[in-house]
Order: C-alpha cells, then sequence, then structure tokens
C-alpha cells in the first residue's frame, strides 16, 4: 500500500516539453484541471500528497516518475536520458531526503523511472531511447543491495517500458499486445489492452484501485469484469505531451 505521492503543478511553459504525440497544442487551463483533478483522485485514495511548485526552466518537469525510483528503504535520484530534462533531478533530491536514504545514476548512465516497474519485490528495467544499458546495470545493483531483483526488458517502440506494461494488483500485469507475448512476463497474469486502445496500458495500480484514463471504453470493461475498482480520468492534454498516469506522480 502506497502512503505518500509527490506531484509538482505544469508550469505555463509545459507545451514547450518534449512530444511526439501530434495531437494538437495543449492548452494551459485545461491541463491544470486535469492535473488537479489527478491530484484530487490520489488524496481520495488516501495518499498524503506532497505538491511542488513549477520548475521555470524544465516544461516538462511535472512528470516527476522520470527522476526518481523510490523503494523500501530508498531513493534513487535517476540521470533522466532526454537533455532538456536534465537538472530536474536535482530538484527532487531535497524532497525525497527526508523520507529515504538516497542514492544515484551517474552519467554516463541513463535512467527514467517511466521504464521502472516494480511487482511485488521484482523490478523490471526497460532498456529505451531515455534509460541505456550503464544506467540500468547501475539501478539493478542498488536494488539488488536492497534485496530486490531485476531484470532488463528491451523496449521496442513507445517512450518509456511503462508505456506497454504497468502493475495491476494481485500479480496480474497490464500489457500491450506486443509484449504480452515476451518471455520476460511469462508466469504473471495479464490483462491485455486492444491495439485501438494502446495508450490506456499507462494505467496506475493504486490502493486496490486502478487509475485508467477516460475514453477506453475495452480496458474499462475488462477491468471491471475482473472486478477491480475504477477511477477514470481525463488525460488529454497530458497525452499530448506523451504523458501517462503513471508519470505524474512518485508512490511511496
Ligand atoms: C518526455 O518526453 O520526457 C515528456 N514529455 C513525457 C514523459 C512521460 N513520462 C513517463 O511516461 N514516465
Amino acid at each position: 500500500m502506497f502512503t505518500h505521492a509527490i506531484t509538482r503543478r505544469p508550469g505555463k511553459n509545459f507545451a514547450e516539453g518534449l512530444t511526439t504525440a501530434g495531437l494538437g497544442t495543449p492548452r494551459y487551463e485545461l491541463i491544470t484541471k486535469q492535473h488537479e483533478a489527478y491530484v484530487q483522485t490520489l488524496k481520495s485514495l488516501d495518499l498524503q500528497v506532497i505538491e511542488l511548485e513549477t520548475l521555470a526552466d524544465f516544461p516538462d518537469a511535472y512528470f516527476v516518475e522520470d527522476v526518481a525510483v523510490v523503494t523500501g528503504p530508498i531513493a534513487v535520484i535517476t540521470n533522466p536520458g532526454a537533455a532538456t530534462r536534465q537538472g530536474e533531478q536535482k530538484a527532487m533530491e531535497p524532497v525525497l531526503a527526508p523520507y529515504r536514504a538516497t542514492a544515484h545514476i551517474r552519467p554516463p548512465g541513463t535512467v527514467d523511472g517511466g521504464d521502472v516497474l516494480m511487482v511485488g519485490n521484482h523490478f523490471f528495467i526497460g532498456i529505451s531511447p531515455r534509460t541505456n544499458p550503464k544506467g540500468a546495470e547501475q539501478l539493478g545493483r542498488i536494488l539488488e543491495n536492497c534485496g530486490y531483483t531485476w531484470t532488463l526488458v528491451a523496449v521496442r517502440g513507445g517512450l518509456h517500458l511503462k508505456s506497454h506494461v504497468n502493475y495491476a494488483g494481485q500479480d496480474t500485469l497490464l500489457v500491450t499486445e506486443p509484449f504480452a507475448a515476451r518471455d520476460e512476463f511469462k508466469g504473471y497474469a495479464k490483462i491485455i489492452v486492444d491495439k485501438e486502445e494502446e495508450y490506456a496500458a499507462n494505467s496506475l495500480w493504486i490502493n486496490d484501485h486502478m487509475l485508467i484514463p477516460q475514453g477506453f471504453p475495452r480496458l474499462r470493461e475488462k477491468l471491471e469484469t475482473l472486478g477491480i475498482e475504477i477511477r477514470a480520468l481525463d488525460m488529454s492534454e497530458v497525452r499530448k505531451m506523451d504523458g501517462g498516469l503513471t508519470c505524474l506522480s512518485l508512490r511511496f
């Protein structure tokens, strides 16, 4: 169970962040509203939410998931893989220091938290455009020293591992079709996201609830059939910036 979440408000310059979505210009008033609804949802699930202010020079900084991996006794401050996001991680260190001992991913290693998926005591670490093998190896060693196991997963297509695979509670994974067949995830129960609904693979399990993006009826139906409690959130503006539900918070 999670007790805390860290979020950061999107800045007025958020539309200057990195994106490949091609879904049009995002609107500040609307993302602010959607972000607030996200924060309220976390609070309604009994999380204490630490809300951070915008970081002026970093339009992508509200994607806080990418700059740290927080688990058990440790907060690993990452070294983000995108040049324009280098430096966001420095602002996160003092926020996490009161809660956890910190460790660091050092260059030339890079890691984005969006590539790091915890399932029980095991971590899947994606090798992606943002996380390189040196960074993944560093993270794996740190986690190993804390008693966790880890494996690498090559991410082909999409931004991060968690664009394709997420935890859905009860040893079950939410996966896109290409990842459903991968050996790395053998042995887990799976909910497979339809191809037309791939964006919704980035859904977020929190304390026995599944936060899903609004407008993905087939996934909703599958989760309902399994009796999973659902909260659907409008993510239109975050999606325009290549972001999803997991990216907007750090949970611990
Ligand atoms: C980026 O390209 O870095 C941001 N525009 C989106 C990051 C999304 N983060 C995530 O999925 N963990």
